[in-house]
């Protein structure tokens, strides 16, 4: 009985938040991206690093910790983190991605990408990347390319007619060699926020 919950409790922490095949099966030659060396989500360039759908064991691996690199995360309990991860699963379309360093089992980068239903577009579906970061200390080896390409190759996969992102200005060229681009007449990004600036 106890052997059988234990084993439970390891199965739930490796479960995906979606299916990990379809990162292996994306076509890393679609993209405009230039990959030196040449890297994709299946072989991400070291042994060590493992491309992959988020994890409920990630609560462990630093995931939280990197995304305060990016912005404010709050202090977030791992039951929340649990009810959160069931919440993304049970509703489908969000596609929570990271790299790990299995080395010393930590998340070096993560991305999303988000799936929103249409009705415009003969009922297409529209793909938001969001929550882009990656530790700084593992600079030059492409993973900031490497985590939006898998996903934007992922929206692609998934039948989205359009990806989209907002970022910081600075950042621009950056997904500029990714493919993005800033369309001319429509390329603003506007927020209201609601949060207590405190
Ligand atoms: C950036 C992110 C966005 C994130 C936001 C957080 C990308 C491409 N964009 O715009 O996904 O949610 O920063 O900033 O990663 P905020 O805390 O000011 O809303």
């Amino acid at each position: 009985m106890g052997m059988q919950t234990h084993i439970n409790e390891d199965r739930n922490m490796s479960e995906h938040l979606y299916n990990p095949d379809i990162l292996q099966k994306l076509d890393f030659s679609k993209s405009p991206a230039v990959f030196k060396p040449k890297i994709s989500a299946a072989n991400p360039g070291a042994e060590w690093m493992v491309v992959r759908p988020l994890q409920r064991a990630d609560f462990d691996k630093g995931f939280l910790q990197l995304l305060s690199q990016l912005t404010s995360t709050g202090n977030i309990t791992r039951k929340q983190f649990d009810e959160r991860f069931t919440q993304m699963k049970m509703s489908g379309g969000h596609y929570v991605t990271v790299i790990e360093d299995t080395r010393s089992s930590k998340i070096i980068g993560a991305a999303t990408l988000t799936v929103e239903q249409k009705f415009i577009h003969n009922c297409s579906l529209r793909g938001r990347l969001e929550d882009v970061v990656v530790n700084d200390t593992y600079r030059g080896q492409q993973l900031g390319k490497l985590i939006v390409v898998t996903v934007s190759l992922l929206a692609q996969q998934l039948g989205c007619y359009k990806m989209s992102l907002d970022c910081k200005d600075k950042l621009i060229k950056f997904y500029e060699t990714l493919g993005y681009k800033l369309e001319p007449g429509n390329s603003n990004a506007m927020n209201m926020r609601f949060e207590d600036p405190s």
